[in-house]
């Protein structure tokens, strides 16, 4: 009995250290600089499986921004010798994907009873941790569920703010958009977490609460975030099954109502920027839409994605700069330098268009064109060195200083009433 558990486990080892799916996969930076480059890149991405972290995909690749991607085991050297053959300059940002995967666990183990917020969750546990701190806050915190997934799961709000009897101004902030990026939900729960206990004791933070409601979606994607969990790592889309494709999901970020799917988002089901057959065709994009349209009072969308330390603004959709152009970029540099302050961490900061790449059907474009003129899309840590496999041992630094940068909006909005 003692032999069988004893071989049974080493077999289960050896299958996900050695055999694992990702394991010899690497993760490339390419710095094309002309047109064979990018040529290159295109014939390589049709031939072989290769995932695009940024840009998210082929489509989006130019000449001025550096290419990361994930390349098989199997043709990572066929794939380094044609680089080095045509001169297109490369790092290996990551040597082996599948030993990094378990890096990403390396989170302090709390001796404590409480939710270890420096750890990645699964969903059932975020599921138990929206109710448990629901109720245990019953002056600060109410749950709403704003709607279903496409596979049925409850899509869940947290209004966290001091209970006064009227409507308050409200800051919007949602996580968890796309499912790889796993430092965006655990933001959105030390968000709500750090709300909670310095309200009374932290004068700026009791003075937001008492002033106005944060509306928290922890995690948007549902279905995409469980499926990060146990099938791939490195999902972003959404799971709904498209017709007369073998190909699964939309980018919820392709798919809401700004200028759809007219510019850096695609129309092939199988591209990871897929823009879906219609705007808000996903449940998950309309849910979170029809809840922003009908609550009047949000003055300020927040939205929180991974990887490159950015602060975007509209706009995505085009390179025109909005009308309050000059306010959004102080308020942008301010949040960045606040955020800073506590690490020295550097953000790159302006209109997404400009910054990263120009794409429609984003989030922020959709509510700053509602009327919320303060929409931001943050792309927390890091730079590539882990990317989307960030370990835990950085959830606490980072979610620390991002605190800065959303309290600073938070505070500018407060005192920027329209
Ligand atoms: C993309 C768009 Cl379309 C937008 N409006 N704002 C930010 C981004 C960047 C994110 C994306 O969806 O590609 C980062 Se993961
Ligand atoms: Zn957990
Ligand atoms: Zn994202
Ligand atoms: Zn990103």
């Amino acid at each position: 009995m003692k032999a069988f558990f004893f071989l049974g486990f080493v077999a289960a080892f050896s299958v996900g250290a050695t055999v694992g799916k990702y394991a010899g996969d690497k993760v490339l930076r390419l710095k094309p600089e002309n047109e064979e480059h990018l040529q290159y890149i295109r014939d390589v991405s049709r031939s072989a499986k290769v995932d695009f972290w940024q840009p998210h995909s082929v489509e989006l690749v130019t000449t001025n921004r550096s290419v990361d991607f994930r390349v098989d085991a199997d043709r990572a050297s066929d794939i380094q010798a044609g680089l080095e053959k045509i001169g297109l300059k490369y790092d290996i940002l990551i040597e082996d994907v599948q030993s990094l995967m378990a890096k990403q666990f390396d989170g302090n183990k709390m001796n404590s009873t409480g939710y270890n917020y420096e750890k990645y969750h699964r969903w059932d546990e975020i599921v138990c941790w929206i109710a448990k701190i629901t109720v245990e806050n019953p002056t600060l915190i109410s749950r709403f569920e704003i709607g279903r997934s496409y596979e049925g799961r409850h899509i869940y709000l947290l209004r966290v703010g001091k209970r006064t009897g009227h409507v308050k101004p409200a800051i919007f902030l949602d996580c968890g958009i796309h499912a790889r990026e796993w430092i965006s939900p655990a933001f959105c729960q030390w968000f709500v977490k750090e709300a909670v206990r310095s309200y009374g004791s932290d004068s700026a933070m009791t003075n937001l609460l008492n002033k106005l409601d944060f509306l928290v979606v922890p995690v948007i994607n549902v279905d995409g975030y469980v499926y990060s969990w146990t099938k791939d790592r490195f999902w972003r889309k959404t799971r709904s099954r498209n017709p007369g494709s073998h190909c699964v999901g939309t980018d919820p970020n392709r798919n809401f109502d700004a200028r759809w799917c007219s510019i850096g988002a695609s129309r092939n089901p199988c591209a990871d920027i897929y823009c879906g057959p219609r705007a808000e065709s996903e449940q998950e994009v309309k849910a979170v839409a029809n809840f922003i349209r009908n609550y009047k009072s949000i003055k300020a969308y927040l939205t929180i994605h991974s990887y490159s330390q950015m602060c975007l603004f509209p706009y995505s959709y085009t390179y025109l700069l909005t009308s309050n152009y000059k306010e959004l970029n102080i308020i942008a540099f301010n949040a960045v330098e606040a955020l800073s302050s506590l690490h020295g961490t550097r953000y790159e900061y302006g209109p997404a268009s400009i910054i990263i790449y120009p794409s429609a059907g984003g989030s922020d474009d959709w509510a700053y064109d509602l009327g919320i003129k303060y929409s931001f899309t943050f792309e927390l840590r890091d730079t590539g060195k882990y990317g989307f496999l960030l370990p835990e041992s950085q959830i606490r630094p980072t979610c620390e200083e991002t605190m800065l940068a959303i309290n600073y909006i938070a505070t500018y909005v407060l005192n920027h009433p329209y």
